[in-house]
């Protein structure tokens, strides 16, 4: 099960009590030592989109507690920081603050809960108008947030299309993502993402025919495509029904988000390499008055996809619509 929205508990470790303790014998004075202060939580980002699953059935994560002061003004131990890494696109929101943190690039770390203060023993507390306190201080709680994560896909482009138009073979080819690829509908039942370079590609599961209202796989993952700058339509050359394959992609789009629509979208004719040049040619034509489309295949050299102007630096889409 792929899990794209959580409720958690984070919690920040508490601070450690300080020590209330006096020398034996003849020394005489208080000699409790300082806790520990309480380990900080840290969020930090990864590319792993399967991440979320960490938290089914273990809602709660806490860094360590700081431990108490010893006699002899012995320092307890600071507890242990923890950092909980979650899947590059989170969405973290404060139940009771609202305020939210995205995490958009996998080098972010950002400090979420922070430990709780250590208690003062009774050496450091006392003074000349105080020289033996009989009380060391508590350590201070450390924060606690209830947190929602909602996993929004980022990546620069967007592969859709019909089940088995060959999106995860694009994805493979162009990417070191090695995902499943198989000669059936609904081989990709999560979305995967691979990285060329700087920009990012990710493969969605394929998009049928009443998606929008829940069909298939589809609904779960449209939302991914609200974050996506251009959409990769993926177009199986062997269909014999072109139009149609485009429409029902895009009315499922439209029906679920009309601003998707908006969003630039190149075709790409794949598995070019089963048709002649003439029929190629014939195909593209049908698809052409919907935008720019390209002939690809991963086992054709002149079809590879890394040859995609798309993907070159200076690509303009502005052309587009
Ligand atoms: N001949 C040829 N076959 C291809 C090409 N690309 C993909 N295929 C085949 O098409 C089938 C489907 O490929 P996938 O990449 O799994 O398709 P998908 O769109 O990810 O499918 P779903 O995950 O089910 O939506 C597999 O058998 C691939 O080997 C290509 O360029 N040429
Ligand atoms: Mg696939």
């Amino acid at each position: 099960m792929f899990v794209d929205e959580v409720e958690v508990i984070f919690q920040a470790g508490n601070g450690g009590d300080g020590k209330a303790s006096f020398y034996p014998g003849q020394r005489t004075g208080p000699d409790g030592g300082n806790g520990g202060d309480g380990g900080n939580l840290y969020l930090a980002v990864s590319s792993d989109l399967t991440l979320l699953n960490q938290f089914q059935g273990k809602k709660l994560r806490k860094a360590e507690d700081g431990r108490m002061g010893g006699k002899f003004r012995k320092s307890g131990k600071n507890g242990q920081d923890l950092t909980v890494y979650l899947p590059l696109g989170s969405i973290v929101t404060d139940l009771d603050t609202n305020e939210v943190f995205e995490l958009n690039e996998i080098s972010q770390k950002i400090l979420i809960c922070k430990g709780g203060f250590k208690g003062r023993g009774t050496h450091d507390l006392a003074s000349p108008s105080n020289t033996t306190p009989l009380k060391a201080e508590p350590g201070k709680p450390g924060q606690k947030r209830r947190l929602k994560i909602v996993l929004k896909l980022i990546a620069d482009y967007g592969l859709i299309g019909l089940p088995n138009a060959g999106k995860s073979s694009l994805l493979n080819e162009l990417t070191k993502a090695n995902v499943k690829v198989a000669d059936y509908p609904f081989t990709t039942l999560e979305p995967n993402l691979g990285a060329m370079g700087k920009k990012i590609l990710a493969d969605i599961p394929g998009l049928i025919e009443g998606a929008s209202q829940g069909r298939g796989l589809g609904i779960k993952f449209l939302k991914h495509v609200e974050k996506v700058t251009m959409l990769l339509h993926c177009i199986s050359a062997e269909s014999d029904y072109l139009e149609e394959d485009y429409r029902t992609v895009r009315k499922e789009i439209m029906q679920f988000n009309p601003e998707l629509t908006k969003k630039p979208e190149i075709i790409l004719l794949t598995k070019s390499d089963m048709m002649s040049d003439k029929d190629l040619e014939k195909k593209q034509k049908i698809l052409k008055k919907h935008g720019r489309v390209y002939l690809v295949s991963i086992l054709d050299d002149r079809f590879h996809p890394s040859k995609l102007p798309v993907f070159k630096s200076d690509f303009n889409p502005v052309w587009m619509k």
